[in-house]
């Protein structure tokens, strides 16, 4: 896609921080509907411009397997879902991969693994599928579960751009989805992430059942991070057929639109993605969260191992919506 350059005023620097409580965050998500689009969108236009999107694709370089017993993910060992389980990818897959990526637009490739965390020797061969990706011309991100001491430093020098670590939802509601770990070892792996110097990519999953006091919370424990998350990526649950989640009440579009404005306002220089779920979202739904604040989202034809819009219906959506990649 070829485009005209856009002037647009971008602050070098982070804004301060400013601390949130749950209360506070809570407010914004009771405002009127048309009040919080504004806000939202005023803030977006003070920190980006408001017609950009950034384009991320998605590869699952190790799929399914997995040890941890998150309750939404289709990943699992624990639960019975059409996943197959899959060796880590070989380099001159993921480079492939990578390039269409690159053909289609993407300027962001993450690369995701259903593991607990890494053992050292995954974190070698995930740093050459790095480099490799880096070497391309995109920039890199991954997310590949608990880091160890050194790993981060070990992506890090390979050329990685970003780590997604999701909290997932409220501290107050984690116990009632994955057992298999604590909230405070998000925090611990993400510390590790901050410490080496790479950007990171923390958000979290709406709909599976919490109060909107304890999206509020998610919200908020995001927002307070010192510095708050470069990428906050807003996944709308999937409902994967075999895990616990499946079948539970949907959320309002309402609310999940609601959540991206919060985000925006909270956290005003970070990146927000609108990232699972679109295919369940309709066209209407996702230019609300544009107009709420999101300016990134996962291109491409799947997300993980479930289904994305394609990229021909996101290439339609954004030129009705007169919208640019960034
Ligand atoms: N295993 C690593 C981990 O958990 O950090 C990396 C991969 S994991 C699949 C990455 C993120 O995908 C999760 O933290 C969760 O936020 C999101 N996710 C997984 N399944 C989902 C679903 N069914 N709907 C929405 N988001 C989901
Ligand atoms: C994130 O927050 N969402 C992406 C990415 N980070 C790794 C993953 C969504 C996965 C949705 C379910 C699946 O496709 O397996
Ligand atoms: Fe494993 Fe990540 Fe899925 Fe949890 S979300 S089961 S850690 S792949």
């Amino acid at each position: 896609m070829k485009q005209a350059p856009i002037e647009f005023h971008r602050p070098a620097a982070r804004s301060a921080v400013v601390r949130w409580r749950t209360e506070d965050v809570e407010a914004l998500f009771d405002l009127p509907f048309n009040e919080l689009m504004f806000r939202a969108q005023s803030v977006h236009r003070e920190h980006f411009n408001p017609s950009e999107v950034q384009l991320s694709t998605l590869l699952s370089i190790k799929t399914g397997g997995c040890p941890e017993n998150c309750a939404y993910c289709p990943q699992s060992v624990h639960f019975d879902t059409p996943v197959e389980a899959t060796a880590l990818m070989k380099l001159d897959a993921v480079l492939d991969a990578a390039k269409r990526a690159k053909e289609a637009g993407a300027t962001r490739f993450c690369m995701g693994a259903a593991w607990r965390g890494p053992k050292d020797r995954d974190i070698e061969k995930v740093a050459e599928l790095v480099s490799g990706v880096k070497a391309l011309g995109l920039e890199t991100c991954a997310t590949l579960g608990m880091l160890d001491v050194g790993h981060a430093e070990t992506l890090r020098d390979a050329g990685l751009d970003y780590y997604n670590h999701n909290i997932d939802s409220a501290p107050d509601k984690y116990a009632d989805i994955i057992t298999t770990r604590q909230f405070d070892d998000r925090l611990d792996t993400l510390r590790k992430v901050r410490g080496a110097g790479v950007k990171v990519c923390c958000g979290g999953i709406v709909g599976m059942g919490e109060s909107r006091s304890q999206r509020a919370a998610l919200i908020a424990e995001l927002a307070n991070m010192e510095p708050y998350p470069e990428s906050v990526p807003i996944n709308h649950l999937v409902q994967v057929e075999g895990t616990p989640l499946h079948g539970m009440d949907k959320i309002d579009h309402f609310e999940f639109v609601r959540t991206i404005a919060a985000a925006r306002i909270t956290m005003p220089d970070a990146m927000v993605r609108l990232s699972a779920g679109r295919q369940q979202m309709g066209e209407a739904v996702q230019a609300l969260c544009f107009l709420a604040g999101a300016n990134s989202i996962f291109y491409g034809d799947k997300l993980l191992t479930t289904g994305n819009p394609d990229v021909t219906a996101d290439q339609e959506l954004l030129g009705k919506l007169g919208m640019r990649t960034a």
